[in-house]
């Protein structure tokens, strides 16, 4: 397999963690895309990905997988343990839930506000291969939602060891990543948020963590 990565872009960390946790990042090709330099708008990888984003998981024959929630249901169905997306029917549909939730109000949240400020990505307000003028004002409402989502957060997390119950998955890595992805914009979780700085010592301590 082939993994089209960024090393410093969020949504590519998602399917990087999956991919440790399997045990399997050690031993695939990995392809740095730079996106600071706009190689993702290049010819060369137009032609991996007409989408124009990372990441991207290339099978063994040469099927292309280029989302992370693609690559999440590949990589569970492909390698079932440790499961990442609940063991149960239940567990299954409740970690869809909480992975759906935090990734619409939490991380789409960020991508809002950051997207619709930041200079560099004038004319690229949402990714994909069409081009979106900016609008201001979704910038100071992303930066509204993040902030909410993060205040609602400590009681998502309560008493749990992670979000779904006693095992790590993919809902705790969007979660981590969403956390992360937030200091770019300068929202942190809020220090006294007993729960959410509980849970997010413990899964950034994890080795598949990374950066
Ligand atoms: N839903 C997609 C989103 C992928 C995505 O937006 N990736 C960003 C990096 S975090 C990207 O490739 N951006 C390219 C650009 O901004 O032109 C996924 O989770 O894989």
């Amino acid at each position: 397999m082939k993994f089209y990565d960024c090393s410093t872009a969020p949504s590519p960390r998602r399917a990087r963690i999956a991919l440790a946790e399997k045990g399997l990042l050690d031993d695939i090709e990995v392809v740095e895309v730079n996106l600071r330099e706009g190689e993702q708008r290049k010819p060369e990888f137009a032609a991996v990905n007409p989408y124009l984003t990372v990441p991207v998981l290339e099978l063994d024959d040469g099927r292309r997988i280029a989302s992370s929630t693609g690559i999440f249901h590949y990589l569970e169905a492909a390698v079932p343990e440790p499961p990442l997306m609940g063991r149960t029917p239940a567990e299954k549909g409740l970690v869809g839930d909480l992975e759906w939730r935090i990734e619409m109000d939490g991380f789409m949240a960020i991508g809002e506000c950051l997207r619709n400020t930041a200079r560099g990505m004038a004319g690229r307000a949402l990714t994909g291969r069409h081009g979106y003028e900016q609008i201001p004002e979704l910038g100071a409402r992303g930066r509204q939602r993040i902030e909410r989502f993060f205040e609602d957060f400590d009681d998502l997390v309560g008493d749990r060891r992670f979000l779904a119950g006693d095992d790590y998955t993919i809902a705790d890595i969007t979660a981590m990543v969403t956390v992360d992805f937030a200091k770019w914009i300068k929202v942190s979780l809020p220090e006294d948020a007993a729960n959410a700085q509980r849970w997010y010592a413990e899964v950034s301590g994890r080795p598949s963590a990374g950066r």
